[in-house]
């Protein structure tokens, strides 16, 4: 298998693992990956997901000695397919975080930019390498990138294929926060584990409004907003917690 999934308690950790290739994306890995997800998708006792890789890479891209070859129709699949997937991965209902340990090129920097919060070790290096190789990015990159980071800083990378290390990556709003390496993954759990102890309606429902909201006007997204909120009006979590408050006593964790 390409891609593990383990479990510690509600935090789901889904470990990309062909270390030999550092990674790299071919058609066996995004149908692992499909896989996993559905897993995921499945399982009620995960709350949180950590997307990381296995060895000193995070993801250093597609598999390049599988794309060499491709003509137009089957790299036309290649890139339906992972573009189908890693929108899976964020559209996914349940929070997933990037634990992003190394290089995370191509395909790599594009799979992480689908989670929904970016967390890098100090050994970390991100970058948009395809013009060097004769493609446009195929992931999402073209159009993640310059969400995430502006369009011209997204156009700069693309164009010059500079890979950039994690300081830089949090200064351009990439990640969220650089650690020391060998902190990456307690931060990462941590941060699992302050979102899973909340409310996982209001969590799914506050992902869905935000991510939705993005892409149309304020007003649109305001409307999206109040349907997640009313929604969670009908929760035993809301009564339980809002009756806590008032009775001034501490919730003893949620049901969900
Ligand atoms: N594809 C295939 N194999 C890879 C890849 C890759 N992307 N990256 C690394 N490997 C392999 C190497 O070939 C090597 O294999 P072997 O040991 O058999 O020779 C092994 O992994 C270790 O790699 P290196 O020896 O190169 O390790 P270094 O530490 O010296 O270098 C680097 C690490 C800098 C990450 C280097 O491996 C590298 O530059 N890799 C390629 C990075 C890259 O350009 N990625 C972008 C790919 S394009 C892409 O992602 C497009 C996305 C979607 C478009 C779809 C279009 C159809």
């Amino acid at each position: 298998m390409y891609v593990n999934l383990e479990k510690q308690g509600n935090i789901g950790i889904l470990t990309m693992n062909r270390p030999e290739a550092l990674n790299a994306i071919n058609a066996d890995v995004l149908k692992d990956l499909d896989a996993a997800l559905n897993t995921i998708e499945q399982d009620e006792e995960i709350y949180v997901v950590i997307v990381t890789g296995g060895g000193k890479s995070f993801i250093a891209g597609a598999d390049i000695a599988m794309m060499k070859d491709l003509s137009v129709a089957p790299a036309k699949v290649f890139i339906t397919e992972g573009q189908r997937i890693l929108t899976r991965l964020e559209d996914m209902g349940k929070p997933v975080i990037a634990a992003v340990n190394g290089f995370a090129l191509g395909g790599g920097c594009e799979l992480a930019m689908c989670c929904d919060i970016r967390i890098a070790s100090e050994k970390a290096k991100f970058g948009q390498p395809e013009a060097g190789l004769g493609i446009t990015p195929g992931f999402g990159g073209t159009q993640r990138l310059p969400r995430i980071v502006g369009l011209a800083k997204a156009k700069e990378l693309m164009w010059t294929c500079r890979i950039i290390g994690a300081q830089e990556a949090l200064e351009i709003g990439l990640v969220s926060k650089v650690v020391p390496a060998e902190e990456l993954m307690n931060t990462a759990m941590e941060l699992a584990k302050a979102i899973a102890a909340n409310a996982q309606v209001a969590v799914r429902q506050c992902k869905a409004a935000a991510n939705r909201g993005m892409q149309c006007d304020i007003k649109t997204g305001l409307a999206y907003e109040a349907e997640a909120v009313a929604l969670c009006f009908a929760t035993e979590d809301q009564k339980d917690a809002m009756q806590a408050f008032v009775e001034k006593r501490k919730l003893n964790g949620f049901k969900n």
